[in-house]
């Protein structure tokens, strides 16, 4: 058995076995990291101790700290850990509070001490903390107090669950308080490079959660691909956005990316779509990452604030539809970088540059990563066929205790779920969910596809499309659509949208039954729930 420094090796006890692992490419030189590695002490550590420290690391409504101050108090932190609550190498720590910069120090505590991360979503109620609990066999939990009902309803049923500390609170024994009283230097755990860092579980639109294991390179990998090639970030970047830190997307865009770059990041722990052009105009802020519900409800908004510092803007969580990028393009001259990413990959895999955009497409397989569409047999689709998305590079799926494992790893390749298309350029273009994909009187039907013909009439404000049973022709496209406000929920309506998407995309896929909502089932993540459509009211 190879090195580790976890004494607890539940983690890589349970890792899926050797045979069904993806295969790894590091073939960027940048990729190849040292056997011993800690991300914790390569993305904070480091800048600190080459003089970089006075620099500001987080930025919040209430004030900034720098990343001096990031350290010191990720040392004590990680401190608590190890000396209040007993800590010991590789066992899992539940982390649970909205994006802020204790939870960034702790994410980082966590890191340095050699325990492997849990963060969990901060609307997650009991009932999937206690799975998560156990399916972790999590044995520590640092939970701001604010979070704390749904944590103590679960506690009862997670027997593994042992040490549990809060912060944000004023009790004697508060994480704030054991804090102060510890040094400000911590002697990082010497991790290997594939300890396991982190679970993070699927945000998991259906059936019971998944946990997928990332290593100490993990981490660093996904800030050496993505932000790299496609965003060019410098230590003036000022990052921010919207997705929580206990996803993937977020953990990237608003704390490991940022600190790999020396650069800063902008906490809010709850942002609108009002809100959010708030902070890019006080913060200056010049790189946004957000889902294409946000980008869709900014662009409309933009004109009354000072956008002129934003020079970035990625799109991550589901399709962008092609009028979404028009309408931000319009309202603010950036063209939005989209990019797909995942929880077992990570992070971003395919996107583009925005001088490399190309209409409809996801982009390019970046640097780092190769990408291909097979067909049901496993072989690659000539250009233009659908067929399954599969991908591999420095990161890749590695479930807990899954055996769903066979499903997303197949031959080497991650299996994302989706389908796409690739063009002869090597451009790829989404098309559904494998499971969304509508066939209707023997036509294929990309739901996203219908969205983006709605998404360009001026009445919609947000749509979403799925198959629906039907007596006669087994399943119709059926389309929910909310419409901006003033519009006119009515049978006029309904026809002027049919005749709008029979225009706009071949007349077949035009949706059969459209029925008016006020709101559209959304995860925490931004992603719609297509599967909550398909219930009848
Ligand atoms: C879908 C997209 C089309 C796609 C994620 C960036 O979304 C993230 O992770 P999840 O595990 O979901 C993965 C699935 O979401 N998807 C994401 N981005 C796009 N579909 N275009 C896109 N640009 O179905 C994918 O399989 O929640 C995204 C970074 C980290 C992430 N975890």
């Amino acid at each position: 058995m190879s090195y580790t420094a976890h004494l607890d090796t539940f983690a890589r006890d349970n890792l899926p076995p050797r045979n069904r692992w993806p295969e790894f490419l590091f073939e960027l030189p940048e990729l190849r990291y040292p056997s011993r590695l800690n991300c914790a002490a390569e993305l904070l550590d480091k800048p600190v101790t080459r003089g970089h420290g006075h620099r500001v690391a987080l930025r919040t409504p209430d004030g900034e700290c720098t990343y001096t101050q990031l350290f010191t108090q990720a040392n004590r932190v990680a401190h608590v850990l190890v000396r209040e609550m007993g800590l010991k190498p590789g066992n899992r720590v539940l982390l649970r509070g909205p994006n802020n910069p204790i939870m960034a120090a702790c994410w980082l505590a966590v890191m340095k001490a050699g325990g492997v991360c849990v963060a969990t979503m901060p609307l997650l109620r009991a009932k999937e903390l206690i799975e998560i609990v156990n399916k972790a066999e999590i044995s520590h939990a640092l939970c701001d107090r604010r979070l704390d009902a749904e944590l103590k309803a679960a506690l009862p049923a997670c027997p593994t669950l042992q040490a549990v500390t809060y912060w944000y609170d004023d009790a004697p024994d508060s994480l704030d308080a054991l804090a102060l009283k510890q040094p400000l230097t911590f002697w990082n755990a010497p991790t290997a490079a594939d300890d396991v860092a982190l679970i993070a579980f699927t945000s998991g639109t259906t059936g019971k959660p998944k946990g997928t294991m990332h290593f100490h390179r993990d981490v660093i990998a996904m800030c050496d691909c993505f932000p790299r090639s496609c965003l060019g970030a410098s230590p003036d970047d000022v990052f921010c956005g919207t997705p929580p830190l206990a996803f993937t997307f977020g953990l990237g865009g608003l704390l490991c990316f940022p600190m790999r770059f020396g650069a800063s990041a902008v906490l809010v722990e709850k942002l609108t779509p009002e809100s959010l052009l708030e902070t890019i105009q006080r913060f200056r802020a010049t790189v946004c990452f957000t889902a294409p519900t946000m980008y869709r409800a900014i662009a409309g908004l933009a004109r009354h604030f000072a956008l002129s510092s934003l020079r970035k803007c990625v799109s991550a969580g589901e399709a962008l539809p092609d009028a979404t990028r028009q309408l931000f393009r319009q309202a603010t001259g950036i063209e939005i970088i989209d990019g797909i990413g995942s929880t077992e990959m990570m992070h971003i895999f395919i996107s583009h540059t925005p001088e490399r955009v190309r209409r409809g497409a996801t982009g390019y397989a970046i640097p780092g990563y190769r990408a291909a569409v097979l067909d049901g047999e496993g072989t690659p689709c000539r250009p233009g066929e659908v067929g399954r998305l599969a991908v591999k590079g420095p990161t890749g799926c590695r479930y807990l205790a899954d055996a769903r494992q066979k499903d997303y790893v197949q031959r080497g390749w991650n299996l994302t779920g989706d389908a796409y298309r690739v063009d002869e350029d090597g451009y790829f273009f989404y098309q559904a969910r494998t499971d969304d994909m509508i066939i209707s009187a023997g036509y294929n039907i990309a739901g996203p596809e219908v969205e983006g013909a709605l998404l360009e009439h001026p009445a919609v404000a947000e749509c979403g499309v799925v198959g629906w049973p039907d007596e006669e022709r087994g399943t119709i496209v059926k389309a929910f659509v909310v419409l901006k406000p003033g519009c006119r929920k009515n049978g006029t309506m309904v026809h002027d949208l049919q005749e709008h998407v029979k225009r706009a995309i071949a007349p077949y896929k035009y949706p059969r039954a459209i029925e008016f909502r006020d709101a559209l089932p959304r995860t925490e993540t931004g992603k719609l729930q297509r599967f909550k459509l398909r219930q009848p009211a």
